[in-house]
């Protein structure tokens, strides 16, 4: 019997191409995964003539506002609209797709809920969570594969966009056998993945250098150089006049030094709480357990939480814990 939590991508499929307007989001403060998702889904559906309104509750961030059909995602305060279907991906957990989001959905008779994050309850009435994947991106390819669903050039940008930043470019131990094969498979129908890389990972503001300088200058070790962290604070973000995706990424530049297991980066949000992003090299360490313990999860090897702050106070609190989680393993 299939468990609960996973059901065919085939009877996904099905609900959708029964559905005429539907609602596809994904979690606050989107990433390549959740923007590619959202849009690879919208957009395949859109050639089939349906009525799709993708909804991020942050909006695109700048680094990838270059994607096909961007400029079409929905910001709130969202208009009235009738929905048959709403679809959550890349969303652990239902209050993460935003509270304007949470209340558009409620409309919508059935809640298709996919994801890759091993802590998704499955808040949906269809569920398809499969923590296996290294990216929703990957998932949704597969559900229009499962459906025969259009995959245009402007699908295949989004995905390939949201497998390969989940993916941190096809290297972490999550990328399969067949996530190179998807790669493949869209080469072979012309993508232009080059480009894509290019404009991915080889192409940013100063603004985002500017982080990673500070970042470099103020980043401290514990544990005996295993675990690294910094600090990011509102001052040094509108100092830098930061926009929403420059710092994606930037933890993995801090995860690149040879002695750390652990990375972790503290931001200071506008409402004063601390989201703390935290990183394991080490299949043994699991943060996503560290990060339970302060209300938040992920996966195994990257997870995140939110704190209440002052800044230093929380990263001394969490960084406590993750010394004594990476103490154990020695
Ligand atoms: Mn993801």
């Amino acid at each position: 019997m299939t468990p609960p939590q996973l059901a065919p991508l085939k009877d996904i499929a099905d609900a959708l191409r029964a559905a005429q307007k539907i609602a596809i989001a994904a979690h606050v403060r989107p990433d390549g995964d959740a923007v590619g998702s959202v849009m690879g889904l919208a957009l395949s559906l859109r050639a089939m003539g349906k009525t799709v309104y993708a909804l991020l509750e942050d909006g695109v961030p700048a680094n990838l506002a270059f994607l096909p059909e961007a400029i079409t995602i929905l910001t709130p305060p969202y208009a009235d609209f009738d929905l048959d279907v709403a679809v959550a991906l890349d969303t652990a957990s239902h209050e993460r797709l935003g509270a304007n989001t949470v209340a558009v959905f409620a409309r919508a008779p059935l809640l298709i809920d996919v994801d890759h994050h091993p802590t998704n309850p499955g808040y949906g009435q269809l569920n398809h969570i499969d923590g296996a994947q290294p990216a929703v991106g990957q998932i949704v390819y597969e559900l229009l594969c499962a459906g025969d669903f259009p995959i245009t050039d402007a699908v295949m940008q989004h995905l390939f966009t949201a497998i390969s930043t989940d993916t941190g470019s096809f290297q972490y131990s999550s990328t399969t056998a067949r996530t190179h094969e998807i790669a493949a498979e869209m080469m072979r129908a012309g993508l232009d993945t080059s480009r894509l890389a290019q404009l991915l990972y080889q192409t940013y503001p100063t603004r985002r250098l500017i982080l990673m300088r500070a970042m470099l200058n103020e980043m401290t070790y514990r544990a005996d150089g295993k675990i690294v962290s910094w600090n990011l604070t509102q001052a040094l973000m509108s100092e830098a006049h930061t926009e929403p995706g420059d710092t994606e990424g930037l933890i993995d530049t801090l995860r690149m030094i040879d002695t750390v297991i652990s990375a972790v980066i503290f931001e200071e949000l506008p409402d004063g709480k601390i989201r703390v992003s935290s990183r394991s090299k080490d299949s043994r360490l699991d943060v996503s357990a560290v990060c339970a313990q302060f209300g938040g999860g992920g996966h195994r090897l990257a997870a995140g939480a939110r704190m209440k702050g002052p800044i230093v106070q929380a990263a001394d609190t969490y960084l406590k814990a993750l010394e004594h989680e990476v103490r154990r393993l020695a």
